[in-house]
Formats: C-alpha cells, structure tokens, sequence
C-alpha cells in the first residue's frame, strides 16, 4: 500500500516551490555571468539586497482548506479522491459548468460585449438582479439596499468588514459560529475587526447547539455584529429551523445587534434559491435589524474562477443609501479599483432573460439533488460496510457538506493511508463523491473509525 502524508505533502509543495525559484534563480546568475561583467555585478547585488531584507520573512503555514487542495494535486496515487474544497463535480467527478451559464457566455459573445472597466461598484444592472435574487422581487431595492458587486463571496466579506470596521463604534466585536469556514477569521482580522467566537454546534451531539448560540448571542454586548451563514452552514451542513431562526431573531432584536450574513451556498440548500433565502428575508422584514449580506456565485452558478458576488447593506432611504454608497466606492478604489466583468455578465444575463432564469433553477436544484442523493448513499454504504456508528446526522446535514464528526486524527489516517483528501476537521465536500468512489470511500472511513467515538465527549 503506497503511504502518503498530508503533512509531507505540503512540504512537498513548498519543496518544489523552493526549487522553482532556486532554479531560476541559479539559471538568472548563469545567464548573467554569460554577459558583461557589470550587468552579473549589479544582478547579483539586487539578489544580495533582496535576500538581507526579505531573511527575516518566515514561511507561512499552508491554507487549511486550499493548502489541502495543493497537497491533492501533487499527489501521484491513482487511488486519490478530492473531497476537500466546496466545488461542485458531476456524476464522472468533472467540473461542470451550467448549461444555462455557457448559453449566457454565447450570448455575450454574439453580442461582442466590450471589455471596457466597470464602474468601482461594478455594473448596476447585475448588482440589481443579484439582490433581487437574495432579497426576493418583493423588496424596494432602488431605496432601501446599498449593494456592490465584490471579488466573490470572499471579497463580500472583505469589503463589509471593512465597512463595519470603518463605521462601528471602535471595540465593536464580530461573533463568529464555532465552527465556521476558516477564512472568516482571517478576514474580519484583515479588516481590523475584533473577532470571537459564539457556540453554533456540539460535537457531542453532532448537532445544532441552539442553547450555547442564543446564550453567547445575548451576552454579547449590545450592538455587536453578528456573523450568520443564511443557509447550508459551512463545515456542519447544519441550519436552525424556521422556529429556531425565529428565537435568533428575537435575541438579534433585543440587543440591537447587527446581522451580517454570509451566503454562499443560496440553492445549495434545498435545491430551491428562494426557500434557502427565507430565514435572510425574514431578518430583512423585521425592519428593526441592521443588516449586511456578503452574496457569493461561486457555487450556486459554478462560477469558482469568475469571482462575482456582492456586498449590501441595508438602508433607512435612498439618502442613507447614498451616503453609504459613496462610503464603499472609497473602500473599493484603492483596494482593486473595479470588479472583474465576466462573471456578473454571465450572471446577469441569465437574470435577465426568463427562459435562462428557468433553466438555471433547475440546474442548480439538479446539482443539490445529486448531493444529497450521494448524502444519503454514503450513510447507506457505511452500513454496508459494516459501520456500526451512527451516521443519521451525516444523512440529515444539507448542503455542499457532511460534517462527519471524525477526528483530526481519522482525517490524517484517511488522507495518509487511503489518498482521500478532506479538510482535518472531519469536513466532506460531498460533491466530491460519486458512484465511482462511493465504495472505497465509505470502506476508508469505516477502517478509521471503526470501534472509536465519532462524538466528543
Ligand atoms: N463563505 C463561505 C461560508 C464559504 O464556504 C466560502 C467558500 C466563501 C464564503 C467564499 O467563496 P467565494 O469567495 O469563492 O465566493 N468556501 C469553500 C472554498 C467552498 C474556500 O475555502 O475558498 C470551501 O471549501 O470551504
């Protein structure tokens, strides 16, 4: 059996990155030493420069969740299965990019749409369909919704917590769930944002924690920022119902804090856009609570590599809204001047035309049927298999991930010994699996949870 380390894997990669740059850095003094004399003497002067400054840099660890993508890559196991990042794959384990998404690119190039830069907001039409998407047709987006189209749902999260930062009393704190995706406190760190945690999940029960959430949410201080994910929480794959979003919201009113909702995953959920932006919509409707939303189309459209999303910020009216806009432009300017256009043409051309609209809806509701489809097997084949575990939460969970309960340990023996690729918090990107890998897979997470505890405690 070929034996791999994740952690090797790493320092493979960095390995390989240091030869990269050694080698061209030898081929450079190579090179140099070929011609004159004074071009050799000042190329390695700038070298010898560069090297005293840059000494003191130390290496960075990897990221938790696209290091593990990197580590995937450069493994040579024919066995190996990627279930690491959130990135949707088809039924033979390919990308797949939304039939309605590629009618939309034909469409812009029949068109011969220009590549002219977007305005520092970005283009008005796409930012007004990508909030109607999120807030429902019903909502007066023209008075009430300052939105900005952003570098995805990461560059949303960047841009608002920059704004909070800015805007919000000096020691205001964003309460981030335990657990959360990785990046968020890194984000709001980058942003100057005070961070700490609020209990969302019990690992004990492989469940929602609904007493520890509203406890640490109403003893957060008055007006503190709240991080909430709108739907297909990330990594639990865990919601609160209607009526446990209901007592959330109550708390949300009573300690007038502000509601900042990430929301990557908006189809993902259910298979259905509008019923996964019920419990953001119902937020919205209370009108009492500030609100911001960070909109991601990575995922629900297959956009990864567009980087198109928004950034909103509910308003009192259209004056507010103004101010407010005008506030995000001075956040954006000097950051990356002007969003990428491809990705919200796309998007917005499909907004724009109701057969497309049709079309996209059932694409994305065709995507959340196989994953959950392959939900329900992989609880199905561990029986199989011989688990003697419960895996019910796994086959309760919703969403782009099974939150299995494994331990860092499991993670690494699965990664080490059987070239399955998962983050070390026991996350599955459940649209990794296929009928292809099913078996081996399931086979795997037996082997290394066989007769140990899947919950703390
Ligand atoms: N917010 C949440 C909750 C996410 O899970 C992700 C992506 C984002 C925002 C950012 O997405 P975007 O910038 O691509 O729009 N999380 C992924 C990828 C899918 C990643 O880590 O970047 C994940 O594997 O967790």
């Amino acid at each position: 059996m070929k034996v791999h380390s994740s952690l090797s894997s790493y320092y493979l990669v960095f390995y390989l990155t240091a030869c990269a740059s050694s080698t061209a850095f030898s081929l450079h003094s190579t090179g140099s030493s070929s011609s004159s004399a004074s071009s050799a003497l000042s190329a390695s002067t700038t070298t010898a420069a560069s090297n005293f400054i840059w000494s003191q840099v130390e290496q960075g660890p990897p990221d938790a969740i696209l290091g593990i993508a990197q580590a995937f890559r450069a493994c040579d196991d024919t066995r190996k299965v990627n279930v690491c990042v959130g990135a949707y794959r088809d039924a033979k384990g390919q990308p797949w990019v939304l039939p309605s998404v590629r009618a939309a690119e034909h469409q812009l190039l029949e068109n011969n749409d220009n590549k002219e830069y977007l305005p520092i907001e970005g283009d008005s039409i796409f930012v007004q369909k990508a909030l109607q998407f999120a807030y429902g047709k019903e909502m007066d987006l023209d008075n009430t919704v300052a939105g900005v189209q952003t570098l995805s749902g990461t560059g949303a999260c960047r841009i608002g917590g920059r704004f909070l930062a800015k805007f919000m009393p000096k020691d205001t704190t964003i309460y981030i769930p335990t657990p959360t995706w990785g990046n968020h406190w890194k984000i709001f760190d980058e942003c100057g944002l005070q961070a700490a945690p609020y209990r969302y999940y019990s690992r004990k029960t492989n469940n929602l924690d609904l007493q520890g959430m509203l406890q640490d949410i109403r003893e957060a201080p008055e007006g503190s920022i709240i991080l909430l994910h709108a739907c297909a929480h990330n990594p639990t794959g865990c919601d609160p119902t209607q009526e446990e979003w209901a007592q959330i919201i109550e708390v949300l009113e009573e300690k007038n804090h502000v509601a900042f909702f990430d929301s990557a995953y908006q189809g993902f959920a259910s298979g259905d856009a509008e019923k996964d932006a019920q419990a953001f919509r119902n937020v919205v409707a209370k009108g009492t609570i500030p609100v911001l939303l960070a909109q991601s189309f990575a995922k629900n459209f297959g956009l990864y590599g567009e980087r198109c999303g928004t950034l909103s910020v509910v308003c009192n009216d259209a004056e507010e809204k103004e101010r407010i806009m005008s506030q995000l432009r001075l956040i954006i300017r000097p950051m990356y001047s002007s969003p990428p256009k491809h990705g919200s043409s796309i998007v917005k051309t499909v907004l724009s035309d109701d057969t497309l609209t049709t079309q996209y809806y059932t694409e994305c509701a065709s995507m959340a049927e196989r994953i959950q489809s392959m939900r329900t097997k992989l609880v199905e084949k561990l029986a199989e298999v011989g688990s003697k575990h419960d895996w019910s939460h796994v086959a309760k969970q919703i969403g782009m991930f099974a939150f299995t309960g494994m331990t860092q340990e499991m993670c690494d023996r699965l990664t080490n010994e059987y070239a399955i690729y998962l983050t070390r918090d026991g996350r599955i990107s459940i649209a990794g699996l296929n009928d292809s890998n099913l078996d081996y897979v399931a086979s795997a997470i037996h082997a290394v949870t066989d007769g140990k505890s899947i919950t703390e405690g």
